[in-house]
């Protein structure tokens, strides 16, 4: 591991930072510190290392005059940093030295941080990986994001129901990663009127805010792999502006004030815990402008403080949407040139739609974002005027390419009519993008054919695929240090950025020798998580049994109530029949529910009473364990992605967009259960069909079965097994003197239509799983696939990715520093 070339590592220097933070940061002293202390004292003095890049890189004329992406998402889900940072900058070993000249253990030191949970799940995870590969190479990158001061909720279990409790995650003493830029801060408008005059004839429209609210950036530092560059992640806090009402603050009218005062504040108050779910919410849609109207006038100020002009802006910034969440930018940046700069409408809009990217993550219809228009109406009065201007424009558009064709106007059209008239965020961000982009071939394919088709006739080339990838620091490099040791010592450690050269491992995947390695640091990764679930679960696992994982948000078409049948129907063999065996098996599961998601709760309920009756039962216990890890998050991803055995992949075919764990696990060397869906497609092709189980209905037969009119019963009573693992959630089993409280999910899948056709896959799941157990049997077999798909997993690199954005969408060059 090299340091960076610019700041050689002064450990003398070092130490003495790190102490006096601890005195002047933390108040504290070498003798009294608490390891937490210490903990913070370490990363404020390596934060302040990168602070030196990131303003350097930020004043780098090359920087400033290149052209730049700027990433907007209303989440990203960084994980911890310290010791991510600490590979990046290359300085872990000599740190972990410093620090132990303290007397300070760095292993230690690194637990203590809390994860910076601010996002769902994969696509605030992917925010992150694309942040860390633009830095690795070095393409000029903002990410703008937002300062929630509490992330996603922690997760506990109360007599086996899922308990949310707020994540406060800067702590009381503030996240040492972070700095303020106040220099930077904005003020941002909501509410109010449009104020019309008319000058030389000409009709000015103006928006006159009702309420003013400040915008602070901080920033975090995303440190490049082994190289000088730092790029902000900038996220911004709201504040109130006080005191804001001068006049009910005279009229003693305090408390009103006060009151005002909170509610500004409220705009970053907490992360919205929905994932592939919208909810119209006002003060949702408030954050969402709140993120654009900052993004997009640090954008320009950034722009014409290079020396450039307004015209000129697609040639030096490119602003890529993650998800519908921030299109409000596009109406923001139109109103801004119009109103502010009195540009004519035709030049705004000439430079608008060159300069917006929209990344679509889901086809799921419960989760494409539509606004009430009244709501934007009293929020945004000014940007429904645009909006409404720009759909009329485009609808001319429209009628000129399909003369008379009113439902081809309709389907198009940014406005829905009905009762309640409805802005599509989707169809505002096609109009005005000059690129829309699905996250894996076979979702991009869908976006094409299904979701957008006719947007894909009118304008040709505009939809687009780039398959996501993750970060092969982060998800190989640092979580699995055995793993990473051994590769390095067969193949070198370039692999690190060129994640494509894991494939000269392939050739290894025969020698026995290698095998052994191979999966003796499989063992070790599987002896910390148990050793963790020990610690924190108080349960003893079988190092030996398969461990079998699945680890995801929790959602029905996710389907991790398919993996609960299996585990029942398991269950239900070996106590019934005396002839049946399997190798021992660990199915870990670790997901959060969305608070409001009733099913997605009650299936968290009954798979932890499934598992406090299966770990305490001595007819099946030396066979089969269930595991729920709470709090599902990166920094446990960490621990359980490289123990893992076995991927569960089971999501109905058509409605996972990509997947990135199953990325992140098959390169930690688990093969995938999975189906037809998402970027397992393309995880097959890499690795082939004798190193990946494929079951279940692929799109074509999910469509016949609907078309043919799906009756979940028809399966229930076909198939003995399948009755008996279902009709074990109805009795009293599983819950002795209370029958019938696992009933919720059973009747969504029999008397609810079983929406996700869970009980249509279930057989060909089972029969894939039972191919899986004998596998199992044979190490050496099994080594082999497991090494397989390390070995061929280099397309899946975040890299790749970014590189497919630079060369398809962005155009942007690296800047070497
Ligand atoms: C929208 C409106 C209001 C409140 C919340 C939301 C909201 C928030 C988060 C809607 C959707 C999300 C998250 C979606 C998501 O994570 N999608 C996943 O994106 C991954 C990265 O591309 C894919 O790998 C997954 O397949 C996809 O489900």
């Amino acid at each position: 591991m090299k340091p960076t070339q610019k700041y050689p590592f002064d450990k003398e220097l070092f130490k003495g930072n790190v102490k006096r933070h601890l005195n002047a940061t933390y108040a504290t002293t070498v003798e009294h510190a608490s390891t937490h202390a210490w903990y913070l004292a370490m990363a404020r003095a390596l934060a302040e290392l990168t602070m030196l890049n990131l303003l350097e890189t930020e004043q780098d004329e090359r920087i400033v005059k290149a052209k730049s992406l700027n990433y907007l998402s209303l989440e990203f889900l960084i994980g911890r940093l310290t010791g991510n940072n600490l590979i990046s900058l290359g300085l872990f070993d000599s740190v972990a030295d410093a620090m132990s000249e303290l007397g300070q253990n760095v292993t230690d030191l690194l637990e203590e941080e809390r994860d910076p949970s601010l996002g769902n799940g994969g696509l605030g995870r992917l925010a992150a990986c694309y942040m860390d590969s633009c830095a690795a190479l070095e393409y000029p990158t903002v990410g703008y994001g937002l300062h929630y001061e509490y992330g996603l909720f922690k997760q506990s279990f109360d007599h086996c129901h899922q308990k949310e409790s707020p994540d406060a995650w800067q702590g009381i003493e503030g996240y040492p990663w972070e700095v303020p830029r106040p220099e930077l801060k904005q003020d941002i408008g909501f509410y109010g009127h449009v104020e019309v005059t008319h000058v030389d004839g000409k009709e000015k429209r103006h928006w006159v805010p009702g309420m003013i609210v400040q915008a602070m950036p901080w920033d975090l530092p995303i440190v490049g792999f082994e190289n000088d560059t730092v790029y902000p992640l900038r996220l911004w806090e709201a504040r109130a502006i006080a005191p804001f009402s001068l006049e009910s603050f005279n009229n003693g009218n305090y408390f009103e004030a006060q009151h005002a005062l909170i509610d500004a504040d409220n705009i970053t108050k907490v992360l919205y815990p929905n994932d592939n779910h919208e909810k119209g919410k006002t003060l949702r849609l408030m954050q969402q402008y709140f993120h654009s109207a900052a993004s997009v006038r640090d954008i320009l100020r950034r722009h014409l403080n290079a020396g450039f002009s307004l015209e000129e802006l697609p040639e030096h910034e490119t602003i890529q949407l993650n998800d519908t969440h921030p299109t409000i930018a596009i109406p923001e940046l139109m109103r801004i040139f119009i109103d502010e700069k009195e540009m004519s409408w035709e030049k705004a809009w000439g430079i608008c739609s060159k300069t917006f990217a929209y990344t679509n993550h889901t086809l799921l219809p419960e989760a494409l974002e539509t606004w009430d228009e009244g709501l934007i109406q009293r929020l945004l009065p000014r940007h429904m005027e645009i909006i409404y201007e720009i759909n009329r424009r485009f609808l001319l558009e429209v009628s000129a390419k399909w003369p008379g064709d009113v439902s081809k106007q309709q389907t198009l059209s940014v406005i829905q009519e009905g009762f309640h008239r409805m802005v599509r965020m989707a169809n505002l961000c096609v109009v005005g993008s000059y690129a829309v982009n699905g996250v894996a071939a076979m979702h991009s394919q869908l976006v094409k054919q299904h979701l957008f088709p006719e947007f894909n006739e009118l304008y040709p080339g505009r939809l687009q695929n780039v398959t996501n990838g993750i970060t092969p620091r982060r998800w190989l490099k640092f979580c699995n240090p055995g793993l990473s040791d051994l590769i390095t010592e067969k193949i070198g450690d370039k692999w690190t950025s060129h994640l494509d050269q894991l494939q000269a491992i392939a050739k290894y995947a025969d020698d026995k020798t290698f095998q052994q390695r191979f999966m003796a640091v499989k063992k070790e990764n599987k002896e910390r998580l148990a050793a963790w679930v020990k610690d924190h679960m108080d349960i003893d696992l079988n190092t030996d049994a398969i461990f079998d994982v699945q680890i995801k948000r929790l959602h029905e078409y996710k389907r991790q109530h398919l993996n609960m049948l299996h585990i029942l129907s398991l269950y239900h063999r070996l106590t019934t029949d005396p002839d049946f065996d399997m190798q021992p098996r660990v199915v870990f599961f670790a997901a959060k529910a969305a608070p409001g998601y009733h099913l997605a709760k009650e299936i968290i309920y009954a798979i932890n009473k499934i598992a406090e009756k299966i770990n305490a039962d001595p007819r099946v216990n030396d066979k089969l364990k269930v595991v729920f890890i709470p709090d599902y998050r990166v920094s446990i991803a960490e621990i359980i992605i490289p123990a893992a055995d076995v991927s569960e992949q089971i999501s109905t075919a058509g409605k996972e967009a990509s997947g990135t764990g199953n990325m992140k696990l098959a390169l930690n060397g688990a093969l995938t259960i999975g189906t037809m869906d998402g970027a397992n497609v393309e995880i097959r092709e890499e690795v082939g069909d004798d190193n990946i189980y494929i079951f279940g209905l692929d799109i074509d037969g999910v469509n016949e079965l609907r078309a043919s009119g799906y009756n979940p019963y028809d399966f229930y009573q076909a198939d003995p097994l399948l009755k008996a693992s279902l009709d074990l959630l109805v009795g009293e089993e599983f819950t002795p003197g209370e029958p019938g409280k696992l009933r919720t999910t059973y009747d969504s899948l029999l008397n609810g239509g079983d929406p996700y056709l869970v009980l249509a896959d279930f057989a060909s799941y089972v029969e894939a799983q039972t191919q899986l157990d004998l596998d199992y049997g044979d190490q050496s077999g099994w080594a082999k696939k497991a090494i397989l798909n390390t070995a061929l997993m280099g397309k899946f690199s975040s890299d790749r990715s970014i590189q497919d954005y630079v060369k398809q969408i962005w155009k942007l060059t690296p800047v070497k520093r």
